[in-house]
């Protein structure tokens, strides 16, 4: 049923849910527009000047119309308060904490995300506009006690499958949208704020490569936000490994910062 609506691949905790809902949505829709379409042409036929030569200023009496508008919006608020809502409120309440939860930081700029992991001590290092040069495009205060043992890339986030993901989300400039498909995430990036959103990668990306028949298949971070003339290159790629590569990674990015 879902793949008739052309969705990408599901990686995340959360994915079944908001298929779903998507799902329904895009069925009420084709009822709808069958529904109002058959309407359309019985109202041509039934109100064609043949057979109406005087025309009415009472109009059509009938209660079909009205219930079925009421019916109609009766479904659409079952949608929103038994579907939409509750999907929201997960999204926005328990965000992860503690051991488990991997926590980043990312933030967008024309036209490239940056990553911060806040490193061994769990607190992130300052990051400042004005220390911001070609070599250290987020901004990082090396000189910040907490901001010493912070990991950085660009355009690149690796995370471990099955641990929540919190991700602390902002801009440098103009509005940028932090888009996972895969995940089903999509954020704004808003200069000034700071964002949370989070969410649980179910597949590895070597699974999912298996799963696609995709040998060089990647999740993406896609730039859903116009954010200006390179906006169609604003794109970073995500990498759920397992725990074990994870930590591999990690300790290799620990080394490479290690004078
Ligand atoms: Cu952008």
């Amino acid at each position: 049923m879902l793949n008739l609506l052309g969705m990408p691949a599901a990686a995340s905790a959360h994915s079944g849910e908001i298929d779903q809902m998507m799902s329904l949505v895009h069925w009420l829709m084709l009822v709808l527009f069958v529904g109002w379409g058959a309407f359309f042409v019985f109202a041509l036929t039934r109100f064609r000047k043949g057979a109406n030569p005087r025309a009415s200023y009472v109009g059509a009496k009938g209660k079909i119309a009205k219930s079925t508008e009421v019916a109609v919006a009766i479904v659409e608020i079952a949608l929103i308060v038994f579907y939409a809502i509750p999907a929201w409120a997960r999204r926005v309440t328990n965000f992860p904490g503690g051991s488990d939860a991997v926590i980043v930081r990312v933030v967008g700029h024309q036209f490239a995300w940056e990553v911060q992991y806040p490193g061994a001590d769990g607190k992130f290092g300052r990051i400042d506009p004005t220390l911001i040069t070609a070599d250290n495009p987020l901004g990082l205060d090396r000189k910040d006690p907490d901001g010493k043992d912070d990991i950085t890339t660009i355009n690149q986030l690796n995370v471990p499958v099955g641990r929540p993901v919190l991700v602390h989300l902002s801009s440098q400039d103009v509005i940028h949208s932090f888009g996972l498909y895969e995940m089903r995430i999509k954020q704004d990036a808003v200069p000034g704020l700071e964002m949370p959103v989070w969410f649980v990668p179910t597949v590895t990306t070597n699974d999912m490569r298996a799963q696609l028949k995709n040998p060089t298949f990647e999740y993406e971070i896609t730039c859903s936000q116009l954010c200006g003339l390179g906006h169609y290159r604003m794109r970073g790629f995500v990498t759920v490994q397992s725990a074990a590569d994870y930590d591999k990674w990690m300790a290799e990015q620990v080394k490479a910062l290690t004078p």
